[in-house]
């Protein structure tokens, strides 16, 4: 029997498995497409970027390892994104960082980017058919290299940066309507300092300001729409974050914006899966970093944990799947790029579909009755339905490879590409 047939006749095992449980196979996998990943660009080249090579990665956050084959030029990147992308299911889209412009044509400062650096880039999307979403970058600059951006005391310094943001935000509108796909801009800063700081209310009051500030220039919402991303600590930030949760929490409320989760920037005890049906009670739409914190916010590779398990069940069990956009972060310079890229979508999609595959409406009855030992039993069972077959059949529809086939193909795009440069 041909291996197709073998999955196709596994897929009909399991439909019927998950129909006795009152799930519909054939729709969860219609549903699968509604949800893009919004693919991070800076896999592959350690959050290099392409304005200075030679650069170094400043503001709390630290690519470790050696491995060959960082993407060094524009071109090597986008071949990487395209391999990637070929090896996985379902709808994707590119999130890009400011620093990921096309320069080649010029230097731009952050305070003087704009679309033309932008172009090829959607240029570029539009042959992949794929979306656009975008990031200030306000990190790895002298500007920021006193540890403050948009909440420093120097007016001057702010206002740098408050123009860059402004400039991003013209470009993620441009990436909307180019694309004719709404573009998520995020906003993170690295603010802070290594230790006791006295002056705390003065730079949240700063970067209040600074924010007010930049969104005064008003974008069309069809096109473009913003995030803010908060964080616990960075490495070298460890007494004082600005943008901490309570803060972007509060500012998300009151100016009515979204707001990003980053699974890595709690504590580490803390769930952010619970903070779902919290945040949804006051705030219209998510953004979330999906990443694996190991013992701080060390951004590895995305696999199929509970924590990232949980957070889907919770996004499909507040019914906001519509309401979220779902976006990676991790960047692992010890392993193959590419392979990790594949890796940790695929682990995130596989979180979403397992979600889907839950019998929701069972549990939910279950739950409201007070059922709790038939809650837990079904909870339990759902662990061992023959999940990996409707995965598979997935990956046949969308003509990726199933299973581990994947690796091979990696191996070869390292041998043939990789370790050639
Ligand atoms: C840093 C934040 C932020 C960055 C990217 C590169 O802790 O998670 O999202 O990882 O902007
Ligand atoms: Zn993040």
């Amino acid at each position: 029997m041909s291996n197709t047939n073998k999955i196709k006749n596994a897929y009909i095992e399991a439909k019927e498995r998950y129909a006795e449980l009152g799930v519909n196979t054939d729709e969860v996998l219609k549903q699968m497409d509604k949800v893009a990943i919004s693919m991070h660009c800076w896999q592959a080249d350690d959050v290099t970027g392409f304005e200075n090579p030679d650069g170094q990665l400043s503001g709390g956050i630290q690519a470790t390892g050696n491995y060959p084959g960082k993407a060094v030029t524009i071109d090597q990147a986008r071949n990487d994104y395209e391999k990637a992308m070929s090896l996985l299911p379902g709808e994707q889209r590119l999130s890009l960082h400011a620093i990921y412009g096309d320069f080649r044509e010029g230097k731009a400062d952050r305070d003087e980017i704009g679309p033309k650096q932008f172009q090829s880039w959607v240029e570029w999307a539009k042959e992949q058919q794929i979306g656009l979403d975008f990031n200030s970058t306000l990190f790895s600059h002298p500007k920021a290299d006193s540890g403050f951006t948009l909440s420093d005391n120097d007016p001057a310094i702010r206002d740098f940066w408050i123009e860059h943001v402004k400039r991003c935000r013209e470009i993620s509108e441009y990436f909307g309507k180019e694309l004719n796909s709404r573009c998520v801009h995020n906003i993170w800063i690295p603010d802070g300092s290594k230790d006791t700081t006295v002056n705390r209310f003065k730079h949240r009051a700063h970067l209040k300001d600074s924010l007010d500030k930049i969104m005064d220039d008003k974008r069309d919402p069809k096109m473009m729409a913003d995030a803010i991303e908060a964080k616990l600590f960075g490495i070298g930030v460890e007494a004082y974050t600005v943008g901490s949760h309570e803060f972007y929490l509060s500012y998300a409320v009151a100016r009515k914006m979204m707001l990003c989760l980053d699974i890595g920037h709690f504590h580490p005890t803390e769930q952010v899966s619970d903070k779902v049906s919290a945040v949804f009670q006051f705030i219209p739409e998510l953004l979330f970093h999906v990443t694996r914190p190991i013992r701080w916010d060390s951004d590895h590779v995305v696999t199929l944990s509970d924590e990232v398990r949980a957070l889907f069940e919770e996004i499909v069990w507040a019914e906001k799947l519509d309401k979220v956009n779902v976006g990676l972060d991790f960047f692992d310079a010890s392993i193959n790029r590419i392979g990790a890229y594949v890796t940790g979508v695929r682990a995130a999609q596989k979180a979403l579909m397992l979600a889907l595959l839950n019998p929701t409406a069972k549990l939910r009855e279950y739950d409201e009755n007070g059922q709790y030992f038939e809650r837990l039993a079904l909870l339990e069972e759902t662990k061992s339905m023959p999940f990996s077959a409707v995965w598979d059949q997935y990956c046949v529809e969308k003509n990726v490879p199933t299973g581990v086939d994947y690796i091979g193909e990696i191996q070869q795009y390292e041998k043939e590409v990789l370790t050639k440069r």
